[in-house]
């Protein structure tokens, strides 16, 4: 059955270009993944379709209130009797990483919240208690974009999503190393080579070129990457 991502959000007309274009489209058009937009503010109960407040005790910005937040979950949630897994989009979540995406690419339905303003009142997050993801170590104006950067990165994982020729298994962070440089045509551009070795058609030579570009990017640009390569290595001798 088709993963169900259901979309939280003040600002749904942000993800319609994201999900109509490229593999979010194709997955969907395959039937192997669905996508249900919520509007927050269609969950307001007062006149001003207030789905926001001032924070108690005082500050700057505005804090999501809980009635609408709750009230779209329970609606999202009720259109499919399986049980979601509710996602929070925070700059202070778990810092999203590929063994998570891998995880969440499991489930059978994704619940994504995302909000604008200064935050979540802290009784959503002590009531739903969604796994909180953060993308990164910066500042979002709001858990949009995060949520797409998740949804895409769930998506390619989905089996079937990608044809064959460009499956996930052997690229960047799948065994821990970066990815060695690619080339393509012509085989000089502006007085720059494509290396021979790539030219060679002898696939032996080419692939431990390859493994060889991967480690030493990895050991220049990426240390904790590879670091936790080598540990691995430690303590897997046998592969
Ligand atoms: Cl998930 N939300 C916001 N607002 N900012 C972020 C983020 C999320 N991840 C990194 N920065």
């Amino acid at each position: 059955m088709a993963l169900r991502i259901d979309i939280l959000t003040l600002f749904p007309e942000m993800f319609g270009p994201f999900l109509g274009t490229s593999i979010p489209k194709r997955a969907a058009e395959k039937g192997l993944v669905s996508y249900q937009l919520t509007n927050f503010r269609d969950f307001a109960t007062d006149a001003h379709k207030s789905v926001d407040g001032k924070p108690f005790g005082g500050g700057p910005g505005m804090v999501m209130m809980c009635q609408t937040v709750f009230d779209a979950v329970a609606h999202a949630e009720q259109q499919d009797p399986r049980p979601a897994r509710r996602v929070l989009l925070s700059p202070q979540g778990k810092k999203l990483e590929q063994s998570l995406v891998t995880e969440l690419a499991r489930d059978e339905r994704l619940l994504l919240i995302s909000g604008r303003y200064e935050g979540f009142d802290e009784r959503i997050i002590d009531g739903l208690k969604p796994l909180e993801v953060s993308i990164g170590d910066y500042v979002l104006s709001g858990g949009e974009l995060a949520a797409m950067v998740l949804i895409d990165a769930v998506v390619r994982l989905i089996p079937g999503v990608l044809g064959a020729a460009d499956g996930p298994v052997d690229e960047t962070f799948a065994d821990g190393l970066l990815e060695h440089p690619q080339y393509t045509q012509p085989r000089e551009f502006a007085g720059m080579q494509v290396p021979d070795v790539l030219l060679s058609g002898n696939h032996q030579l080419i692939a431990r070129w390859r493994l060889e570009q991967r480690k030493q990017r990895t050991q220049q640009r990426r240390p904790d990457l590879w670091q936790r390569f080598q540990s691995r290595l430690a303590n897997e001798p046998c592969e």
